[in-house]
């Protein structure tokens, strides 16, 4: 029998893209710092020389599926994290936007066979999603877990 799993450590040889939107900068800017952090502390060289972290910014949560797809598209990376924030509050297109983003990463993972992280919070109000930004723990860290994982997984299954 063998177990495909994921892994922590020796990660020196994952590449990964994180795309992250501006709007509700904000919350987004500090789910990147967690997911760097994260991936800093797990031995990913964040550096700007090292290419085997890239970040790209995007707009909003809208744009996200798109610039996700270029990059796995590349074959560059082994794993896209997505990072947004989109709030209900008195936005009448939250339902728009968040089936927008939500579709469209799942559809770049299958299409391209990457995976991608869905690090996208959608909450009702400001306060939720600064709780889950580092008020009270900062769920970019646990994207950047993910994405090791799930970098590492499909590295190590057969093609
Ligand atoms: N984008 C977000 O990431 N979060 C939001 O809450 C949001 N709201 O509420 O409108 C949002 N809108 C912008 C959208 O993602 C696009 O950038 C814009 O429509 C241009 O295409």
């Amino acid at each position: 029998m063998t177990v495909f799993e994921g892994r922590f450590t020796d990660v020196g040889g994952l590449r990964i893209a994180v795309v992250v939107a501006r709007f509700n900068d904000l919350v987004t800017s500090r789910l990147l710092s967690g997911c760097l952090d994260c991936l800093a502390r797990h031995g990913v060289d964040t550096g700007d020389a090292s290419g085997q972290l890239d970040v790209a910014w995007v707009p909003g949560s809208f744009e996200i599926p798109l610039v996700a797809q270029r990059l796995a598209a590349s074959g560059r990376y082994h794993v896209v994290v997505t990072l947004g924030a989109v709030i209900r509050g008195d936005t009448p297109h939250f339902d728009v936007v968040v089936a927008e983003v939500s579709k469209g990463v799942a559809s770049v993972a299958r299409d391209t066979g990457v995976p991608v992280i869905f690090g996208v919070l959608t909450t009702d109000t400001l306060q939720q999603a600064l709780e889950r930004a580092g008020i009270k723990s900062n769920l970019g860290w646990s994207y950047g877990l993910q994405a090791l994982e799930m970098g590492s997984l499909m590295a190590a299954l057969p093609r």
